[in-house]
């Protein structure tokens, strides 16, 4: 009621329409201004919203999500280990498509092949979903550039900060890491049982450890301010779920790479690709409908590259 009301809501128009005491009232003040809402109390006016700070929790986050199906479902944990984990325990549970999992926290928070991703609490996002399309394995790699697209439009829209992304799996905000995205897999040959796409994003943590401090940033250091943490949450899945469905309409990229590419900070710009044959130097040139990155070598000809490491000049300390 607060957040629907510009002014002052009465405490007796509270007490009527939620049917409790003035006293019950009262004390879920207390807790939403525990929670980080700021409200002023005054009196014969009663209490106004002045401002949602950086709120996280599950009501909040679930009252700014308007999607379809898209983290219709959602499980807000306080610690976890790692919400890749619990969203695989759900996907094996029988969790619905679009499951969202959110902590605050993770004490063991995953990279990919074994790297770990920093995780304090307070600061930051980390999230999984869950989704069981009827696809292709071979097609679920491209879930992860679709996360990608998904969370910088979200990260511009709030913060409109110029986030881009780095193929196939980083955000980056001037050169440094604001995001990593991680996507695993239960599949046979032919079948998927449920892919689950993880999503760290660095939001209001002003510190980082040394080992990744010269590549690492926020979206507050880069802006200046804190952002919304259920806000940047909910804009991602209100994004994920638009271009998922287009997605689903051709089972690849071709109506997302436009807007993909015109994010992508690799565009145009020297990589080197770090193939396990042989690394080798290149122009990137966007990506192909199938995820794929498209590199121009010196002699003109054009190789794809399917995933894995692609270092990109000036960004992370490749000169
Ligand atoms: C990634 O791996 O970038 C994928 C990260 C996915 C994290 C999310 S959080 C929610 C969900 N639950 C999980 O357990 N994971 C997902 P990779 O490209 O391998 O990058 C890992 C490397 O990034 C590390 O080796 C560090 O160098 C660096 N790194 C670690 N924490 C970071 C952070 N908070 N910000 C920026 N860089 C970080």
């Amino acid at each position: 009621m607060l957040k629907e009301s510009d002014g002052f809501v009465s405490g007796q128009d509270l007490c009527s329409v939620i049917g409790v005491s003035r006293t019950a009232v009262w004390k879920v003040i207390k807790q939403l201004e525990e929670e980080g809402y700021k409200i002023e109390a005054v009196r014969n006016k009663g209490y106004r919203l002045v401002e949602v700070a950086d709120v996280m929790t599950k009501a909040e986050i679930g009252s700014r999500i308007h999607t379809k199906w898209m983290g219709k479902n959602l499980l807000y944990l306080p610690v976890t280990d790692s919400t890749n984990i619990q969203a695989k325990k759900q996907g094996e549970g029988g969790a619905p498509h679009g499951t969202l999992v959110v902590a605050d926290c993770q004490n063991a928070g995953k990279g990919r092949r074994g790297k770990s991703w920093s995780s304090p609490s307070g600061t930051s996002i980390y999230m999984s979903f869950l989704l069981r399309p009827q696809i292709p394995p071979q097609c679920a790699s491209m879930i992860t550039l679709i996360a990608g697209l998904a969370a910088c439009q979200a990260v511009r829209e709030v913060t409109k900060l110029k986030a881009e992304i780095k193929w196939p799996n980083d955000l980056v905000i001037n050169g440094k890491k604001i995001c990593g995205i991680l996507t695993e897999m239960s599949a046979e040959m032919e079948q998927i049982h449920y892919i689950v796409t993880g999503i760290g994003i660095n939001v209001n943590q002003q510190e980082f450890p040394e080992e990744i401090r010269s590549r690492a940033t926020s979206l507050k250091l880069e802006a200046g301010r804190d952002f919304s943490r259920s806000e940047l949450i909910a804009g991602t899945m209100e994004w994920f779920e638009r271009y998922f469905e287009e997605f689903l309409e051709t089972e690849d990229l071709s109506q997302l790479r436009e807007e993909y590419q015109a994010l992508l900070a690799n565009m145009g710009m020297e990589v080197l690709v770090l193939d396990p044959r042989g690394k080798y130097e290149g122009i990137c040139r966007g990506i192909q409908e199938d995820g794929e990155l498209l590199v121009e070598r010196k002699d003109g000809t054009l190789c794809t590259v399917m995933s894995g490491e692609v270092s990109v000049r000036g960004i992370y300390g490749y000169v």
